[in-house]
């Protein structure tokens, strides 16, 4: 997997041609991030200079989750987002998709992290902290304790999905093994990820972070520590069947002609009004997002929405 960094512009497009990724695929995607960005189309070769120029290396951690943020990420669309990415950031560890095993998966994370470069740390899940973080091992070190170690020597620190950024659905009432969120449990050590929640994150929201952070742009936070540019509007304001509720025109039930001719979907339970998200203009997979397809929005990227936004449905 591993390809050595530093490599021009040409090797770069070379390399993504050998995985199967024209340069129109590759720059239909820098479209896609430059758009989610909110920078416009014309903004595309910023993208793709900053995906084709020396590539950061990336730790990936997981911690307690589903793993449906890497699914996100690696289950996508033509022109395959996976090799996309994998193939403009070096992927040095990760767990699940890893070939190494044991010593080896070992070795390759302290390699990644005492590189001369230094490196990028995206955090998927939750640490439990109870008890000493006893309810979450990997390799016999406590999440919490490969967190503490590795974390606060990252360049930058980007939690995928509501889980890393805020506890997720581990942290939900009573939360027995006090799951936390990455500053929430780390704040003592001074660490502030740049959080990219969504149970899953759209992986475009990723790429756009990391894009951001290697042309060295000063990323705007909002209160929750997510990027103002995915993460500034609510899913309400971008609605398409935002006309149908100022209009007053509320679909009844999930199966009925009102619903299935766009109308609003809040007195079915939707949260669209109280979440902060993009999916409605950068789509999931370049196809959809939940409330186009006939389903409620149940607040996936904003804290503790399974304790504080359900019931997710009302009818
Ligand atoms: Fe959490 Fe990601 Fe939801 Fe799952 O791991 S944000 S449970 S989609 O996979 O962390
Ligand atoms: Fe708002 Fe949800 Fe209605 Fe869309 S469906 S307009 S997000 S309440
Ligand atoms: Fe999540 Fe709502 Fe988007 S449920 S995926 S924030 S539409």
């Amino acid at each position: 997997m591993r390809i050595a960094v530093g490599l021009g512009k040409k090797d770069a497009e070379q390399r993504l041609d050998s995985a199967g990724v024209s340069r129109r695929d590759f720059m239909k995607f820098c479209t896609a991030v430059a758009v989610t960005m909110g920078m416009g189309p014309a903004f595309a070769p910023q993208v793709a200079a900053a995906l084709t120029g020396k590539r950061p290396s990336v730790v990936y951690l997981h911690f307690a989750e589903c793993t449906g943020c890497s699914e996100a990420l690696l289950r996508t669309y033509k022109p395959f987002l996976d090799s996309l990415i994998l193939d403009t950031i070096s992927l040095d560890y990760h767990e699940t998709i890893m070939a190494a095993a044991g010593e080896a998966a070992e070795d390759a994370l302290n390699k990644a992290v005492e590189g001369p470069d230094g490196f990028i740390c995206i955090v998927e899940g939750a640490v439990p902290t109870a008890d000493m973080g006893k309810f979450g091992y990997v390799a016999g070190h406590t999440m919490y304790d490969i967190g503490k170690r590795i974390l606060p020597k990252a360049k930058a620190v980007i939690t995928m999905g509501t889980c890393a950024a805020y506890g997720g659905i581990q942290a939900a009432a009573p939360n027995p093994t006090q799951a936390k969120g990455i500053n929430d449990c780390y704040a003592d050590l001074g660490i502030k990820a740049i959080n990219i929640p969504g149970c899953p994150p759209n992986p475009l929201n990723l790429v756009g972070a990391i894009v951001a952070f290697l042309q060295g742009k000063e990323i705007e936070l909002d209160d929750k520590g997510r990027p103002t540019m995915f993460f500034g509007q609510s899913v309400h304001d971008q609605c398409e069947r935002l006309p149908h509720f100022e209009a007053g025109e509320f679909a009844p039930s999930f199966n009925s002609e009102e619903a299935r001719k766009g109308w609003c979907l809040y007195e079915l339970g939707c949260k669209g009004p109280s979440t902060f998200n993009n999916c409605p203009k950068a789509l999931f997979n370049d196809t959809n997002w939940p409330v186009r397809a006939g389903h409620p929005c149940i607040g996936c990227s904003e804290p503790n929405f399974w304790d504080e936004l359900t019931p997710f449905y009302q009818n």
